[in-house]
């Protein structure tokens, strides 16, 4: 299992759960939400990439934000450490257990709580599954600000804790801008109630960001208020190819000029990430003829008008074509093909996952420098690995994937910290969606001052002063613990 969990020790100064932790947890939540059962436990303890794997012994699956308050008032007194769990698609060790920390699932709160169709503000609990509450909102005409290839599994809470970017970050933006309030608990038991339904509201300091990306380290969020935009009649998809990477950063700026409003998503693959969804995954093939294309990009526009928006493709296809941008291409005809094209970019992760081991780095960097780490580590690694590049364009999002048959610590000697190094001499992030977690705690100052850091670790402290809330994330642990 994972290197930075064989790097810490457990700290000593949390309790272990006793037969009277587990006889008071039954009390409040009732026998069957205290879940000591073997096969739900060993489900709980492990990530989604099998990468990350505590050794918990207890699993609380709360049904209301009071169950929560109580939960963490006990927990915080009796000094047990906790992992607040939502859908556990994340990516970076954060939402399992480094040891034996109380999991606690949000699963059981995923009811709506109300839904404003004139503002288009939906109020919500935290554990409702993104695509549930997708397709609640299309029935009255309105869809959720985020998508992304987990929907299925993850939770708006999980999404929140994490700050999730995924594909329609480019039109509509971080979750900073659209969750307008947050019910949250803090570890003492605290009801936070921030749960505010305005745009406007400068009372003050805002205190719900503090909550969103945090991995929850600060508190458990219960409930959730986002602004969710109309959903727009008109979709296109558009899967195109590129000889080289300077191209679709010319295509990238092409469609923000003439796309502009309309473009919804900016995507692009390498063909490494293509051989490894055409090897990996059933039912898929390459929507396009066998060529030179060392690229692919993936467009999506929507709008209110059909004819307006093919119109618009139709002119942006034509100049990429004509500016030599695009050396091929295919415009979905009907949703099944749109679909189709989506499940090869959303795809990548579990072709990667049946391929062996991975070593994810999600990173911010300026557009034009974004795939050169890619090739670097390409001509660094050899053939011990491969080596994939894409993500969220539009955004300067970049996911590298290394795939490696097995696990091997002289390969991660030669990835990191080079990697982290080199994303921080060029200013970029380390992590630009999917958080820190365990994976990347100790690893922040590339991508935060010292000050900043140190504020983070006292706020943390201010608000967690015995740190039971998941423990051995997000800040260094020499920092918090020693
Ligand atoms: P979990 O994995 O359960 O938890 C994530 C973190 O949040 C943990 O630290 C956990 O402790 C904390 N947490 C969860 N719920 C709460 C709560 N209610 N209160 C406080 N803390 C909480 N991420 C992106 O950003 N963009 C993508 O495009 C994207 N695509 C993905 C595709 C696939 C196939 C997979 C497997 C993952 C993808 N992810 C992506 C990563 C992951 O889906 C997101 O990080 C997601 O937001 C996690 O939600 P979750 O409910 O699964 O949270
Ligand atoms: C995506 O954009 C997700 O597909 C997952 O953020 C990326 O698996 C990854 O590295
Ligand atoms: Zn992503």
């Amino acid at each position: 299992f994972s290197l930075e969990a064989r790097k810490i020790q457990r700290n000593p100064s949390y309790a272990a759960i006793m037969p009277d932790d587990i006889h008071y947890f039954k009390e409040i939540l009732g026998e069957k939400n205290v879940i000591q059962d073997e096969d739900k436990l060993s489900a709980a303890n492990m990530d989604w990439m099998q990468k990350y794997k505590g050794s918990s012994q207890l699993l609380l699956q709360p049904r209301n934000t009071e169950e929560v308050s109580q939960i963490l008032k006990y927990c915080n007194s009796r000094k047990l450490a906790v992992v607040p769990q939502g859908g556990n698609t994340g990516l970076v060790g954060g939402s399992v257990p480094v040891f034996d920390e109380v999991i606690i699932n949000l699963s059981s709160m995923n009811n709506t709580i109300s839904f404003d169709e004139v503002s288009g503000i939906l109020v919500c609990e935290a554990g409702c599954i993104l695509e549930n509450l997708d397709n609640f909102l299309a029935n009255q005409g309105f869809m959720m600000p985020i998508d992304l290839g987990a929907k299925g599994s993850c939770q708006i809470g999980g999404n929140v804790s994490t700050n999730a970017g995924g594909i329609h970050f480019v039109r509509y933006g971080s979750l900073h801008g659209n969750i307008l309030g947050l019910e949250v608990v803090l570890p003492n038991g605290t009801v936070l109630d921030m749960l505010g339904a305005l745009r406007k509201d400068n009372t003050g300091y805002d205190l719900k960001h503090l909550f969103i990306g945090s991995e929850g380290t600060l508190g458990i969020i219960t409930k959730v208020s986002i602004l969710t935009p109309p959903r727009l009649s008109s979709t296109n998809v558009a899967f195109l190819a590129c000889t080289d990477f300077i191209y679709c950063q010319k295509l990238l700026q092409e469609a923000r000029r003439t796309l502009g409003e309309v473009l919804s998503a900016f995507e692009f693959l390498d063909s490494h990430c293509m051989n490894m969804v055409l090897t990996h995954l059933d039912g898929v093939r390459n929507p396009l003829p066998p060529s030179v294309s060392n690229f692919y990009v993936l467009i999506e526009t929507t709008a209110s008008d059909e004819l307006y928006n093919k119109e618009k493709l139709e002119a942006f296809l034509m100049r990429s074509m004509e500016g030599g941008l695009i050396s091929n291409g295919v415009v979905a005809q009907d949703l099944s093909q749109a679909s189709s094209f989506w499940h090869i970019r959303e795809g990548i992760t579990e072709a990667v996952a049946k391929a062996g081991a991975i070593y994810k780095y999600d990173l911010s960097l300026p557009v034009e420098q974004l795939y050169n780490i890619v090739e670097e580590m390409r001509r660094k690694l050899g053939q011990s690995a491969k080596v994939l590049g894409y993500g969220h364009l539009g955004d300067g999002n970049l996911h590298m994937n290394i795939s490696t048959p097995k696990y091997d610590d002289t390969v991660l000697a030669e990835i990191e910290p080079f990697v982290y190094e080199w994303t921080s001499k060029h200013r970029g992030s380390i992590s630009a969606e999917h958080g820190l977690g365990l994976m990347k705690a100790n690893k922040i100052h590339y991508s935060k001052s010292r000050e900043s850091v140190q504020l983070m670790v006292a706020i943390k402290k201010q608000m967690d002063p015995n740190g039971i809330m998941n423990p051995y994330k997000v800040l260094p642990y020499s920092m918090l613990y020693e």
